[in-house]
C-alpha cells in the first residue's frame, strides 16, 4: 500500500449498488476543493447540506445529494473529510467517482486506507483497528459485542496500562544500575520492581487463559457430526440448518466432502460440520472422505457421535470408534422404535448416564431439547464477558511478553540488573507492538488487507 499522505483519496463507502443511498467519502488535503468543484459550496462543519452535484467539466447535473463536511483534525481520519450521500444507482455512483478521479491530486482509495490513515494519525490503535474489522464482519450478537468492545479499547487500554507499569519497573531497575557505584543508593529498588513484574505476569497470564475463547468467538465454535455411515448425520445437519445443505440417501457412504454450515445459536457463532460416515472402505474417494472426516473431527470443539438407535446395542466397531472422539453420543431415528422400546431406552439411559441424547431428525422428536443443550454448551463456552484477546497476533505477543517476565522472576537472583532491564525492555516492546505504538510496519499490510475499500 502506498503511503502518500498528500494524496486525497475517495471511495464508495456504502454497500453494493443499487441501493437507496450511496455514500462517497473523500479524505485528504484536497477534500474541500473536490466538494466545491462538484457542488459549488461547502456546508457548515458537521451539518448536512443539500448539494446539487455537477460534473465539473461539462457542468451537467449528476444528482442531488446531501453533503457533509468534517474538517480535520477532528475527523475520523484526522484529515479533512467530505461526504456525499447520493442516490444509490450504479450510473450515479460511476459518474461521481469518474468526476472525482479527474480532479488533480485525487485518487481512488485502496482497501482499508481510510482506517489506515486514522491509525497513522493516532485516532485508533491497532487493536481498535482489528476491532473495527471484527465489528464489520460480525454475524452474531456476541461477535458484534466483542468487536465493539475491542474498537472501544478493551485490549488497547489494558495493554497501555501494562506497558506503563512495565516502564515504571524498568525505571526502578535502571535507577539501581545508575546509582550502584555510589554509596547512598536506595538499596531496595529491585524489590518493588519485581513486585510490579509479578503482578503484571499474573494479569497477562490470566488474559492468555481466555484467549482461545476470544479467537473462537471470531471464527465460530466448531461442532462436528461424526459416526458410522447411514446414522442420519446429514439429515441432522439439514434439520439444524433448516435447508438441504447435504445430500441424504439410504445408501451408506453418501457424504464424502466435509460440509459446513454456519449457525447463530442465541447470538453465539457455531460452525457445524457434516462428515463422511466412518467405516473400512475400499473406495479411494470414500477413503479420502473418511480421512477428512477424522481430521476435522479431531480438531473440533465438540463431537456429536451419531448412531442409529435401532442397532446401537450390537457391540459394534462404531462404539469402539466413538471412544476415539470424545463428545456427546446421539442416538438417531428413535421414530423407528416401538413406544415400549423407546421408553425402555430412555429409562435405561437415565439410570446409566445422562450423556446420551435421543432424537429423530426426520420427525423432529427430541430436537428442541437437543438444540437447547447445544445452545447451552455455546453459552457456557463463551461466557458472558468479552474476551480480552481475539487474535493469534495478540496471543503471540502476550506470550512473548510473559516469557520475558517469567525469565526475570526465575533468574533475577542469578543475573545482573542489566539483563533484567533488557528483558523488561523486550516485554514493553511486545506490548507496544500489540497496540501498534512501535515498529509494526511489517504487519500493517496484512491487517488492512482484510478491510473493504471505502473503510
Ligand atoms: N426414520 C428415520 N429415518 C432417518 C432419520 N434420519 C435419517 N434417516 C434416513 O437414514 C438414511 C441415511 O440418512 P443420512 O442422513 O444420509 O445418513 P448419513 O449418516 O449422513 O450417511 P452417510 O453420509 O452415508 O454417512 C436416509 O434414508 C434418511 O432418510 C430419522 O430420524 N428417522
Ligand atoms: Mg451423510
Amino acid at each position: 500500500m502506498t503511503n502518500q499522505f498528500n494524496d486525497t483519496i475517495f471511495a464508495l463507502s456504502s454497500g453494493r449498488p443499487p441501493a437507496a443511498i450511496a455514500v462517497v467519502r473523500i479524505s485528504g488535503p484536497r477534500a474541500g476543493d473536490a466538494l466545491k468543484a462538484l457542488s459549488g459550496k461547502i456546508p457548515a462543519p458537521r451539518q448536512a447540506g443539500l448539494a446539487r452535484v455537477r460534473d465539473p467539466q461539462s457542468g451537467e447535473i449528476i444528482d442531488e445529494a446531501l453533503a457533509l463536511w468534517f474538517p480535520g483534525p477532528n475527523s475520523e481520519t484526522g484529515e479533512d473529510i467530505a461526504e456525499l450521500q447520493l442516490h444509490g444507482g450504479r450510473a450515479v455512483i460511476a459518474a461521481v467517482l469518474a468526476a472525482l478521479g479527474r480532479i488533480e491530486g485525487l485518487r481512488p482509495a485502496e482497501a482499508g486506507e481510510f482506517t489506515r490513515r486514522a491509525f497513522e494519525k493516532g485516532k485508533l490503535d491497532l487493536t481498535a483497528v482489528e476491532g473495527l474489522a471484527d465489528l464489520i464482519g460480525a454475524e452474531t450478537e456476541a461477535q458484534r459485542r466483542q468487536g465493539y468492545a475491542q474498537l472501544k479499547g478493551l485490549l488497547g487500554q489494558r495493554a497501555e496500562t501494562w506497558r506503563a507499569r512495565l516502564v515504571q519497573a524498568l525505571a526502578l531497575v535502571e535507577a539501581r544500575i545508575d546509582f550502584s557505584d555510589e554509596g547512598d543508593v536506595p538499596e531496595d529498588l529491585m524489590g518493588p520492581a519485581l513486585a510490579l513484574v509479578r503482578g503484571l505476569r499474573d494479569e497477562i497470564g490470566e488474559a492468555l487463559a481466555g484467549a482461545a475463547r476470544g479467537e473462537r468467538l471470531r471464527e465460530g465454535l466448531v461442532v462436528a457430526i461424526a459416526g458410522p455411515p447411514n446414522a442420519g448425520k446429514s439429515t441432522l445437519l439439514n434439520r439444524i440448518a433448516r435447508r438441504e445443505a447435504a445430500i441424504v440417501s439410504p445408501t451408506p457412504g453418501t457424504t464424502r466432502d466435509v460440509i459446513e454450515v454456519h449457525l447463530d445459536l442465541d447470538g453465539y457463532p457455531v460452525t457445524l460440520l457434516d462428515t463422511a460416515g466412518i467405516r473400512d472402505s475400499g473406495d479411494p474417494v470414500e477413503q479420502e472422505g473418511i480421512r477428512r472426516a477424522r481430521e476435522r473431527t479431531s480438531n473440533a470443539d465438540l463431537v456429536l457421535w451419531l448412531e442409529s438407535a435401532e442397532h446401537h446395542h450390537a457391540q459394534s466397531r462404531a462404539t469402539e470408534l466413538s471412544a476415539q472422539f470424545p463428545g456427546w453420543t446421539v442416538r438417531t431415528k428413535v421414530d423407528l422404535l416401538s413406544v415400549e422400546r423407546r421408553n425402555e431406552l430412555i429409562n435405561e439411559v437415565k439410570i446409566k448416564t445422562s450423556d446420551i441424547i435421543h432424537l429423530s431428525a426426520s420427525t423432529g422428536l427430541g430436537m428442541p431439547e437437543f438444540l437447547a443443550r447445544l445452545t447451552e454448551f455455546a453459552r457456557s463456552y463463551f461466557g458472558i464477558e468479552s474476551a480480552l484477546l481475539t487474535r493469534e497476533r495478540h496471543r503471540n505477543l502476550l506470550i512473548l511478553a510473559k516469557t520475558s517476565l517469567d525469565r526475570v522472576l526465575d533468574e533475577c537472583s542469578q543475573t545482573g540488573e542489566e539483563i533484567v532491564a533488557e528483558e523488561l525492555r523486550g516485554a514493553a516492546q511486545s506490548l507496544g507492538r500489540l497496540t501498534g505504538r512501535v515498529d509494526v510496519e511489517d504487519i500493517l499490510d496484512v491487517i488492512f488487507r482484510d478491510f473493504c475499500i471505502g473503510k
